[in-house]
């Protein structure tokens, strides 16, 4: 079937009321969006000749994608959090903002709160016993290379099954979440063990859809930041490790060449011994350059519902 009826007055009269175009009250700027976005949703029906059948399965798809807690999951897989840097990106370079260490995606699964320490934090709980030792370590300096102490380096990571503590119950709370202030020399320093890649659940709605385009839903060997300081751009970030089978093949977009980091094995037992550490650990360097600003509103995260992070804050 190849039916036309984008153009007729029904349809034109039919979108303007589902956006309540004739109606005083509601929101403005979501109805131009609404009227937009169901617009476009019947311009594909009529387009690719959507069948009900293949409709109706849609409407359920998203209905499971919200039992599942898996929208903000799928946003990644469809580039929609690649596409916010992008746009983030080119409005630094408009406001010459522009410069220190790329942002990338924050992704699902911050949790708010984790203990804060000055300098060193130990992230993992020690459970795991076959896990590699990771020191996690860097500067944070303005674009100078001028040090900035007390930066707040937030950092959160997967185990080595890829699973992060909160979304994974079984893991002690908080474990790989920790935030750092940097000491006066802008330095950080953490304790954890190296961690696993990401892979979407395999019977999701996310994976699902990904297996209709013919992708994976595997992200490499990650670590995740947010690095603050008043007077200073805040940073969201994340470092990829070098070597993985996903390191150029993300399926959330993250990569960027700048942030891919090598984990270094150590076999150096004076090099352990200055972390207290027996011989053999990977060592990871992160040095961090901030963008000082005065905007109050570029200093901190954008609003995003996270775990345990008050409405007010
Ligand atoms: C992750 O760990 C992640 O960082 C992203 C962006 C998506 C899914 C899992
Ligand atoms: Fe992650």
């Amino acid at each position: 079937m190849t039916v036309k009826t984008m153009n007729t007055a029904d349809v034109k009269d039919l979108l303007e009321k589902v956006a309540g175009f004739n109606q005083d009250g509601g929101n403005e700027r979501v109805k131009q969006i609404v009227h937009r976005v169901m617009h476009d949703i019947f311009q594909i029906v009529e387009d690719f000749d959507v069948t009900p059948e293949e409709f109706w399965q849609a409407v359920y798809y998203v209905g499971d994608l919200g039992a599942n807690g898996e929208a903000a999951l799928l946003a990644p897989g469809l580039g929609m959090d690649k596409y916010l840097d992008i746009r983030m990106d080119a409005e630094d370079e408009q406001a010459g903002l522009a410069g220190g260490t790329p942002r990338t995606i924050e992704g699902p699964l911050y949790v708010a709160g984790a203990p804060i320490s000055d300098g060193f934090a130990r992230m993992d709980d020690g459970s795991d016993d076959a896990a590699e030792t990771m020191i996690l370590t860097g500067q944070v300096t303005d674009e100078n290379g001028q040090p900035v102490a007390n930066a707040v380096v937030d950092i959160w990571h997967a185990d080595t099954r890829g699973a992060y503590s909160y979304f994974d119950a079984s893991q002690s709370e908080y474990n790989l979440r920790r935030r750092i202030r940097t000491d006066e020399h802008g330095r950080y320093t953490a304790r954890s063990i190296v961690p696993s890649g990401y892979g979407c659940p395999p019977e999701g709605s996310t994976q699902k859809l990904l297996n209709l385009l013919g992708r994976h839903g595997n992200r490499p060997a990650h670590i995740h930041f947010f690095i603050s300081r008043p007077g200073y751009k805040h940073l969201t970030t994340q470092i990829n490790l070098a070597g993985d089978e996903y390191t150029y093949d993300d399926f959330a977009f993250a990569t960027r060449e700048e942030l891919v980091i090598d984990a270094t094995r150590v076999d150096d037992p004076a090099r352990a011994e200055a972390f207290g550490l027996n011989a053999p650990f990977t060592e990871v360097v992160f040095d961090i350059q901030l963008v000082p600003t005065d905007k109050p509103e570029l200093q901190t995260r954008h609003e995003r519902k996270r775990a345990l992070e008050s409405d007010a804050a």
